[in-house]
Formats: C-alpha cells, structure tokens, sequence
C-alpha cells in the first residue's frame, strides 16, 4: 500500500504520540506496584532535548516515571525516558564498590586504598612531569556541579588545562560554529520557535530518533498549518524524512556546497533581505579579511546549483526549490545535529546554515531561528557553560584571553597568572599523548572511550600500557572502559543524586535527589572533592561542603557574565521546571531570543537597533565564505562505499544502560548495517545475510538490513553494541577549528560473509 505523505506525517505524529506516553506507566512499574509514596522531580537521563520528569518513588525504590507536566514536554516522554526505572533498578549490574588493578584482574578495594593510589600516581606524574601530564576526560552527562568544580579542580588547583570530554565528539562544531558566526556560543531561540516556525529545515538531524519529543513537536506544528514545510537534507531517508515536504538525499559530506547553492539561488531570486545585513552583519573570508555583499556573491558563482549538482549529486532544481522555500518562509527554523558537527568541515557547515539566516534576516522573531540540537542532557549546560574543555574557561572565556584568564582568576581568588595560559590537549591529542605514555595519569568520568573514541583500537592498545594509569568513575560492571582502567570508583547513579542538568535551548533544571546510593557509590561531586582535599588543593580554591555550594558559586561567577543566571537560585530550580538563561535577577522568568532588545537582559532597553551582537567588538554577527572541501577519506576504487555511523531510537550511545531495560534490548539487540536495495542486489546480499565490512583500520561482520533508507553507495552502522564495536572501523580525522573527529564518513568495503 502506498501512503500519501499526509498519511505518513499522522501515522508518524500517531507513533511518535504512542511512543511518547503521557501519565503514569503502570506496565512500567517494574519495581512495585501500587501507588508511589512520592514524586520528585527530574530531568530525564538521556538526550539534550532534556524532558521533565516526575520520579515516583515506593519504599526507597523507584517504581515508575512520568513526564513533568510544568516541563517543556508537558508530560510526554519518549520510551527511552519512560523506561527509566527499570535501568536504575538493574542493580545487579552495578558497579557498588572501588576496585584496583592488580595482575589484570579487578579486585575489591576500601575507598581509602582506591582514592590514595589514585592521588598517588596523579601526585607522583606532577612530580616528575609536570600538570600537563595529568588530565580530565569528561562528559555531557555529568552535573553541571560535577563538570565546573572538575573544571575547577584541574585549571585552578592542579594549573592542569588538560580537561576535556565527549562533547568534543558531539557539540565542538556547534561551539565552533556559533562562536564564529556571533562571538559566543549557544542557541539564540528555544523551543517556543518551532510553535512559530513556518518552514523546518532540518539538516543532518534524525529527530524522530535522536530528539523524539522535539520531533513530535514539529509534526504537530505541520499537523495543525499544512502550509508549514519541512525539508529534510540528509544521505539517509531516515523516519525524519518520511514526514518531508522535500528529502534532499545527496553524497555524504557535501553540505558546504549545497548550502552555498542555497544562498545562491536567494540572491538571486531576491530573496534576501539587506536591511538586515547592512545593519548586522560582516562577511568575512576564511583568513577572516572584512569583504563586501559584492565579494560574496563573486564567492558563490563558484556555487551555481549546477555546480553544486555535479559535487552533491542534488538536481540543480532541486536546490533551487529549498532555497525558494527557504527564502520565502515567514519564519524559517534551521535544526542540525551530527549530519553537520561530525565532519573535518563541521564548523564551516554550521557558518553555512547560519548564514542563511543571516542572510534573508530570519532571526530573532518567533520561529526565525538558527537552531543546533544538542545531543547530551548535559553538553550545553555542563560542559559548554562550565567552560570545560581545553581551550575554554566558564560562562564563554577563553583560555588564550589574558583578560579572561585574568577576569575569572579575580572571582576565584586566585594569585594572578594561576590559570596556565596555554591551552591543554584536545580530545584526540588527549588519546594519542595517552596512547603515548606521554600523559601520566588520567581522570575518566562518566563516560565510556573504549567504545566511543573513532579508530579505537589504537586507544585501547594505549590503554592497556603499563606506564599510565587511568581511574574511571562508572556505574556498571560491564562497559567497555572497566576493562581497560587501573582503577574503578562506584559513583551514584541518575536520582540517587542533585544537580543542574541544562538541554538545547539554555533551559536548566534541577533534579531532585529521589533515593539513596547504592552499595558504597557516591556522587561524583563527592569523589571529586575528596580527590581535590588529598591532593592538597588550596582549600580556599575549592571551598565546597556540598552540591549546593558548588552551584551558588557558579551563579556568581556566571553573573559577571552575559551568561548570566545569578537568578536561577536553588530555592527556584526546585519550586520551577526549568529556566532558560540568561536570568540574571530571582524574579526574571528567563529569556527565549537572546540577542533581542527587549527580550535579552544583556541589552539596554533604550538601545537603537532592534538587534545586538554583543559577543564580537562591534555588536555585528558574521557571514561567512567557505568553500567546499572533500572529506578525509574519501570512497576510492579499493575501498568504493561510505561507511556512516549514527543512532537508533532505543538506545544510548554505548549501551551501557539502555541494554538494562528488556524492553529496549529487544527492540534493538544487536547492531546490524543497513545497505540500500540496489547495492545488495550487486553484492548478492539479502535481508538478513551477513556483510564483512572492512575498512583501512579493521573488519567486522554485521547483519544485514536491506532498505531504501541509505543511498547507494552509503552504508549505516548504529554504534550501540558492545560486541560489534563500529569504531573499530570508524577514522580519527578531524575539524582542524573545532576537533571534533569525522565519525560520519570512511571510505569502506562490503560483501557478502
Ligand atoms: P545521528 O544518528 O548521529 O543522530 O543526533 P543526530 O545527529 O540526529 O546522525 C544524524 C543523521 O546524520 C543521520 O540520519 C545520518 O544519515 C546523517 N548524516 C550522515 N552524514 C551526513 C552528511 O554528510 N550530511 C548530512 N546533512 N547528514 C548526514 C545525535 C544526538 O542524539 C547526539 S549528538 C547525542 S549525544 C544523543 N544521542 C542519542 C542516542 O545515542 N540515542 C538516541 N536514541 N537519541 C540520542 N539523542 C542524541
Ligand atoms: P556513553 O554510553 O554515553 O558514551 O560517548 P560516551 O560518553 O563514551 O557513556 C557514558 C558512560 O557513563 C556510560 O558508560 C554510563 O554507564 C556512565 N554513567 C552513567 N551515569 C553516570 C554517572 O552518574 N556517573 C558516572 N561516573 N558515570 C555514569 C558519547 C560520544 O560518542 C558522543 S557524545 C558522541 S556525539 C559521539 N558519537 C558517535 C557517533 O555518532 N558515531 C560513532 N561511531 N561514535 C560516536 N562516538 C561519540
Ligand atoms: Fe528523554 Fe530525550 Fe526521550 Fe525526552 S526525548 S524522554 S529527554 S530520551
């Protein structure tokens, strides 16, 4: 049967609405049944589109969740976030006390033994090599608490800039991207916007997968105006796609050429907007020379969609109608995810995606609204925010900026000249230096490297030296790094902890303690500071008691800052379900367009222009002209496909705890590579089969699922599973600005097994 696209957009709105409960879950009730003695509130564990959730808690147990109805997703949750008490009650996969090494085997340990080899090894590396041979690797995942005061700890304590984390993996070139387009970073609109957005155009993005209660959103904002239009650009005709007005399908890694297309076919249909550019914008080259609208259009005659048609294999008219779209949209909304960030040009594709709003004047007003999706609950708000990479200090500072290293080492009370003034390694200089025996002795948290680090194999060979030393905080016994650390700390897991977790679009929410830890776990704040007290840390540079502290000091600090939340105390996180910074007084409501006279606190009222750039020198945001360029490694006649590795709906990341929930390990028990109708019918594959794929670095076999939803020449291989490791395969090329590694395209080959 063949449906009409009305038809798949309600049968998608119907599954994503079945998908997404609302109330409470009594088949969910793994725990206990019966009603629960309380409900407290949270946030939900897994992605940045950061759901409200209400934990109802029996005797000390969690027994079930539902959505927060005062939260943005007013009671839905996916059924990731629906089956979160039967993670937490997998108990008998918990890590629930330390373990150290010895003779290769883990073996139980007092906290006092574990914590003082720790110190040990970190002390004695400082000793001998110096701060830099000591590093934190992190997460967006952890509590914002948890991020600033490692942060803190490393660049403040141990003069270490050495902190990094998975979100260089994931929302680098968002940093990148926004940083360079407007001067500091992090989305302008909210959520509001897509009640508002008139057009979607959703780039490199699986919504319907990645951020379900985002995309249920969207589809009923089509539901309700059938004039709204949604264009999907991606290699994949993924379920996103299937609810398209227009799916643009096209050779991975050739979003640059058709973005210029795009702005190409506005001028000259006329359809962009100079009030607006005169007004706000420059256009800079690549060597970041000022250049006129004139230069950019002599820059995009190279960008014909004729042009761009030969380098994307998207028909010319094809281009020409998205951008028409586009262009005449009353409020265009664009949404990226790892399509665009996950690539050696990952920050030219987020400029490019932002100059079309630049260009046409499409920002700040409802709907109008350049958009990054972030992928972890807590890569905005704990990472981003904190300032918790190599390069970066909290609330937008730079490392390499005397006067913020200066400004920051004033509010922490710091002896001038503290702070180290040169960046430390990033994620994969990180590894490698590991891999090396060049840095010593490394803190893990809340993350899991073995599986999710491109070209592992060569990470987890630099693992398993004898003269390094990792310690990793995990809640379960079975991921992929246990195998590797020297030294395993139980942390507490999701509610048997408090803190700030803050989603895509600014939004910080408390969530609230529901039960105790188990076993021996601790917080991770609680790990962290008993590290910084016995390595002798000042204990005036980190003077906390508690979660509590650690928070009301980042308020202050934020407040000096157009980050600014000083108003987001903890009596208000827990009465409300969420904040949007910046809120820099207790009785602002938070801000939804930041960059807006009226709407943004960091803009006078009286100021002349509707607008305010005020992260670059003269308050102007930039347009950008980059070129297209080839991706790292390139399909080639011995290894002929492009290899793709991304997401399923009922899984995170590395498994680690989606795979606790039978519900969800049913629905997706094993990673498998997706391989389009026509490729399998000149391989001689069938649904089913199994497929060798082999690439420069290693080969695996996988199941094969024979559909038309990769292109020809494309293959897709989720990477959740623990025992097919697709990173094994996958290339440690990265963005030369951002570092974030090109995990979306290797040159591979494939045949039947
Ligand atoms: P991915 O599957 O990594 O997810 O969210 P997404 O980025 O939406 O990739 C998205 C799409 O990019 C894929 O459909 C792929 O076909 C497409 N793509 C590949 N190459 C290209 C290209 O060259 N150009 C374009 N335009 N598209 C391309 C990721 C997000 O999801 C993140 S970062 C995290 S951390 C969270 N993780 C996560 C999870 O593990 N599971 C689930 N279910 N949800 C998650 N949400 C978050
Ligand atoms: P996770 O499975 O999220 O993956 O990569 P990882 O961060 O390595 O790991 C989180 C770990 O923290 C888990 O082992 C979990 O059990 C543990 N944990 C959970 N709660 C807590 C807690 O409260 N405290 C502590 N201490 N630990 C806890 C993610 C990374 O992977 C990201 S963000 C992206 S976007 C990349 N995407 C990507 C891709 O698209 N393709 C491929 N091939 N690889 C990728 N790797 C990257
Ligand atoms: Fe959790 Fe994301 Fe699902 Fe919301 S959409 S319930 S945050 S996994």
């Amino acid at each position: 049967m063949k449906l009409t696209r009305r038809e798949v957009l309600k049968s998608a709105a119907a599954a994503s609405a079945f998908m997404a409960l609302n109330g409470t879950l009594p088949d969910m009730a793994v725990a206990a049944p019966g009603e629960p003695d309380k409900w407290v509130k949270a946030v939900c564990r897994f992605c940045g589109t950061g759901c409200g959730v209400m934990i109802g808690v029996k005797n000390g147990k969690v027994v079930t969740v539902k959505g927060d109805p005062n939260n943005h997703n007013k009671g839905f949750l996916c059924l990731k976030g629906a089956e979160l008490p039967s993670i937490v009650n997998a108990t008998k996969s918990r890590v629930t006390r330390p373990y150290i090494r010895n003779n290769g085997q883990l073996v139980p340990a007092s906290w006092d033994e574990a914590m003082n080899l720790v110190v040990s090894k970190f002390k004695s590396a400082i000793k001998e090599h110096g701060p830099t041979s000591v590093a934190y690797y992190g997460s967006g995942q952890a509590l914002t608490e948890e991020s600033y005061l490692a942060n803190k700890i490393w660049k403040a304590g141990l003069r270490c800039n050495n902190v990094e984390g998975n979100p260089r993996l994931c929302m680098a070139s968002a940093v990148g991207g926004y940083y360079t387009s407007f001067g500091k970073d992090e989305p302008i609109g909210c959520y509001k916007d897509i009640d508002a957005a008139t057009c979607f155009f959703i780039i490199g993005a699986n919504m319907s997968e990645c951020h379900p209660i985002l995309f249920k959103r969207v589809a009923a904002r089509k539901q309700a105006d059938p004039n709204v239009k949604i264009i999907v650009v991606d290699p994949r005709r993924t379920n996103t796609a299937r609810i398209a007005d227009i799916h643009v399908s096209f050779k991975p890694g050739t979003d640059l050429a058709i973005l210029n297309a795009m702005a190409y076919v506005i001028i000259e249909e006329e359809l962009d907007n100079p009030r607006f550019y005169n007004k706000y914008v420059n256009f800079m080259t690549n060597d970041k020379k000022k250049v006129d609208f004139k230069a950019y259009r002599k820059f995009l005659q190279d960008y014909t969609p004729e042009k761009a048609e030969k380098i994307s294999g998207v028909p010319a008219e094809q281009i020409r109608t998205i951008a028409k779209m586009f262009g005449n949209a009353s409020a265009p909304m664009s949404l990226w995810t790892m399509g665009l960030n996950q690539h050696i040009r990952g920050v030219w594709a987020n400029n490019l995606t932002t100059n079309l709003h630049l260009l046409t004047g499409q920002l700040g007003k409802p709907g109008a609204t350049n958009f990054s999706l972030t992928g972890q609950p807590n890569a905005c708000g704990g990472v981003r925010d904190t300032g918790s990479l190599c390069h970066l200090l909290p609330a937008g500072r730079m490392i390499k900026k005397s006067k913020d290293r200066a400004a920051l080492e004033k509010q922490w009370g710091l002896k001038p000249g503290t702070i180290a003034p040169k960046p430390g390694l990033h994620t994969i200089a990180l590894w490698n230096a590991f891999s090396e025996g060049k840095i010593k002795a490394m803190f893990v948290l809340c993350t899991n490297p073995a599986q999710s680090l491109p070209n592992v194999n060569m990470y987890t060979e630099g693992m398993k030296r004898k003269d390094n030393f990792m310690v990793l905080s995990e809640p379960f016994m079975d991921a992929e790094t246990v195998k590797y650390c020297d030294v395993l700390l139980p942390p507490a897991f999701w509610c048997e902890k408090r803190g700030v977790y803050g989603c895509t679009e600014r939004r910080y929410s408390l969530l609230m303690k529901a039960i105790e830890p188990i076993g021996e776990c601790r917080p991770d704040v609680d790990i962290l500071l008993d590290f910084a007290k016995r390595m002798g840390v000042d204990p005036k540079v980190i003077p906390f008691n508690n979660v509590d502290d650690i928070w009301d000091e980042w308020r202050e600090v934020s407040s000096a800052t157009p980050y600014n939340f000083k108003g987001m105390t903890r009596a208000r996180q827990e009465k409300e379900s969420g904040i949007l910074w910046p809120c820099p007084t207790e009785d602002h409501p938070g801000t939804c367009h930041r960059y807006v006279r009226g709407e943004d606190p960091n803009i006078p009222k009286d100021y002349k222009n509707k607008m305010w750039f005020y992260g670059t020198k003269d308050g102007k945001a930039r347009l950008w002209l980059r070129p297209y360029a080839p991706a790292a490694e390139e399909p080639d006649a011995k290894y002929p496909m492009v290899l793709t590795t991304g997401r399923v709906i009922d899984h995170w990341h590395t498994g680690t705890m989606t795979m606790k929930s039978p519900v969800l390990r049913r629905s997706f028990p094993n990673a498998y590579v997706e391989v389009n109708i026509d490729d399998a019918k000149k391989h001689g594959i069938k649904n089913g089969d199994n497929v060798l794929l082999e690439t420069r670095r290693d080969k695996m076999v996988f199941q094969a699922k024979v559909s038309d939803v990769c292109r020809p020449g494309l293959v897709f291989v989720p990477w959740f599973d623990q025992n097919l490791i697709i990173n094994k395969l996958t290339l440690n090329a990265f963005d030369k600005g951002s570092k974030q590694p090109e995990y979306k395209i290797c040159a591979v080959r494939i045949k039947k097994a």
